[in-house]
């Protein structure tokens, strides 16, 4: 196109607050601290600051359970301290994005608070309520209206003793899902958002937005093998409804403000066809999305369950994913994120010998891609999952309940705190590393989360100086994206399918071609067998060649070039 969307030259960095900075001692990272570390993210050059959420909130999935829309959480500041850091955003030129978490509230929301007082409460019909299964009383074993599985465990649903009916929630007991089916509910979202556009940020990023919709007959789904629950994901993701409600929002909420604007839907589960809808200009729904399919890849019967991952199964996804969005549409590009293990111990090798080289290689194939990057905090200094001795360490509900859950069922305790340990979200949560001193400089208190001990090498301070850090190659990645029109633009197509350690494409546009070469391995590979067009080809960018022993004809291990062929 003439006239790309800025975003498609755009990088984002995701702020997870409570484990970013903390200004004030409590041990937990709010909105000042943040703007204490603006002059990090302005340096290191991203365009978009998506901060998890700050709103009021008890806290019990760490914000994603908001108790009111309009208001900051104490534990993060106030509304005072978010405008001025939406304003020091701006002043840096970096805009903000908020996390909406809308497909469910807290269960402390006055909405909620005022539909289960009683059947009759005018917002009754904000959430879904049922009665007892057909013939069963209200309590008994099995007597859930359906039989999904909550993405925590146990069912999706809990009884109000008061009223006799279940209420559903597909996360946490305290996080309802509103029912998007009532017209009320959507304006009140919608008058939400264009409130907090009025406020002056830049756009959304919106959880698990393809839940929405839902099958409102609410159907059984196949059973899980192992558990007494099923799997409902086929009646509540990309819901009957979801293109009308992401198209009646972008008219209620986004139409004539949306070209400096940027939307993200976060989709568990969904399909490179289906993101090509959504993400169709012409639809009018959402600029990008989400998708889950490369994070799945290492997962055997679900996420606890991990088995290696073949690099032949992450090329051959990305590369659907490129191909698929290539002409319509447009995707984003992420290792990490809040929920997820950190990239360089799970796709790269955290060992000393080759932590750097890994993060740096795991970043090159990542923003060669075309797409929109996304870098979660700690990610640009390599920061790897974390030390945990005993269940007692994790903080994250879904851990915490999947350990519950095992124990009841007499798993063994070793094996489960095993596969909680490369898998956990906690390893996204530890503090972002700054400095080598106490809790890394994280916090001048007890931080709510123990910090990885690996802070006193791994840490912002120590890479900042340092010409070859991760971080310099992260900032030097982000610099070739802003500058280079093929990064940004240029026809993606994947080489080598086949081979089993190197990640090798190129971008191609009228005037250049680019080659993006990967070894993701410590298996050193001669270039001329593999690629004989690399060969001689001018070095754009690469992350091992101020080494004394760097060999221009060699693929050392983790060795990542950006070459110019044409
Ligand atoms: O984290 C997951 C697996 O470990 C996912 O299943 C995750 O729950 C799913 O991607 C939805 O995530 C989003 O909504 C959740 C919240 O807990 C996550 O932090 C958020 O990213 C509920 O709001």
């Amino acid at each position: 196109p003439a006239n790309p969307p800025w975003w498609t030259s755009a990088v984002v960095y995701q702020v997870y607050p409570r484990s970013f900075a903390d200004s004030d001692g409590d041990g937990i990272g709010d909105l000042n601290g943040i703007r204490g570390k603006l002059d990090h993210l302005a340096d290191l050059g991203v365009d978009v600051v998506w901060l998890s959420p700050v709103y009021r909130s008890p806290q019990d999935d760490n914000g994603y359970d908001i108790s009111d829309y309009r208001d900051v959480d104490p534990v993060f500041g106030t509304l005072a301290d978010l405008d001025a850091l939406i304003a020091d955003a701006h002043e840096r030129g970096i805009k903000v994005v908020m996390d909406l978490v809308v497909n469910h509230t807290s269960d402390e929301h006055p909405w909620f608070v005022e539909s289960r007082s009683s059947t009759a409460s005018p917002k009754r019909d904000w959430y879904w309520w049922r009665d007892p299964r057909d013939g069963m009383s209200a309590g008994a074993p099995g007597a859930e209206p359906t039989n999904w599985r909550s993405f925590f465990s146990g069912p999706t649903w809990e009884l109000d003793e008061a009223t006799g009916q279940y209420y559903l929630h597909l996360f946490s007991r305290k996080q309802p899902d509103l029912n998007w089916e009532n017209p009320e509910v959507r304006a009140a979202v919608h008058e939400m958002m264009r409130w907090w556009l009025d406020r002056g940020v830049d756009g959304f990023r919106m959880d698990v937005i393809n839940m929405i919709s839902k099958q409102a007959d609410l159907p059984d789904g196949p059973p899980i093998e192992g558990s007494p629950h099923g799997d409902g994901s086929a009646a509540y993701l990309f819901g009957p409804r979801l293109h009308e409600f992401l198209a009646e929002m972008h008219r209620e909420v986004f139409a004539g403000r949306d070209a400096q604007l940027i939307t993200v839907g976060e989709m568990p589960g969904v399909t490179v066809e289906q993101a090509r809808e959504v993400t169709d200009p012409s639809r009018r729904e959402l600029d990008m999305v989400f998708q889950f399919e490369h994070v799945g890849l290492d997962h055997g019967v679900d996420k606890w369950d991990a088995r290696p991952l073949r690099l032949t199964d992450l090329k051959a996804s990305f590369g659907r994913w490129q191909a698929g969005l290539a002409d319509v549409g447009w995707n984003s590009l992420y290792w990490d994120n809040h929920d997820q293990p950190r990239a360089v111990s799970r796709f790269g090798d955290d060992s000393p010998r080759y932590r750097r080289d890994s993060a740096t290689c795991l970043a090159t194939l990542l923003h060669g891609h075309r797409g929109t990057p996304y870098v979660y905090q700690g990610e640009e200094i390599g920061m790897a999952n974390s030390v945990w001795g005993s269940v007692r360490d994790f903080r994250d509900i879904e851990t915490l309940n999947h350990a519950a859950e095992s124990a009841d069922r007499g798993a063994d305790p070793d094996e489960v705190l095993a596969a909680l340990r490369p898998a956990s979200r906690d390893n996204a949560r530890t503090p972002v590393q700054w400095d080598a001193t106490e809790h890394a400089g994280f916090t001048t208190g007890e931080p709510w989360i123990a910090v990885n001990p690996d802070h006193v090498e791994w840490n912002v301070a120590a890479q900042r100086e340092d010409p070859h850090s991760v971080l310099a190659h992260h900032r030097a990645l982000i610099t070739l994206r802003h500058a280079n029109r093929t990064i940004q633009l240029g026809a993606f197509a994947m080489l080598l399918p086949d081979h089993e350690h190197v990640y090798a494409f190129t971008r191609t546009t009228d005037d250049e071609q680019l080659l993006v070469v990967c070894n993701v391995s410590a298996t050193p590979y001669e270039l001329a067998d593999l690629l004989p067009q690399a060969v001689g080809a001018e070095l754009v960018l690469g992350n091992r060649d101020h080494l004394p022993d760097h060999d221009p004809a060699v693929l050392g291990p983790w060795d990542a070039r950006i070459l110019r062929t044409t």
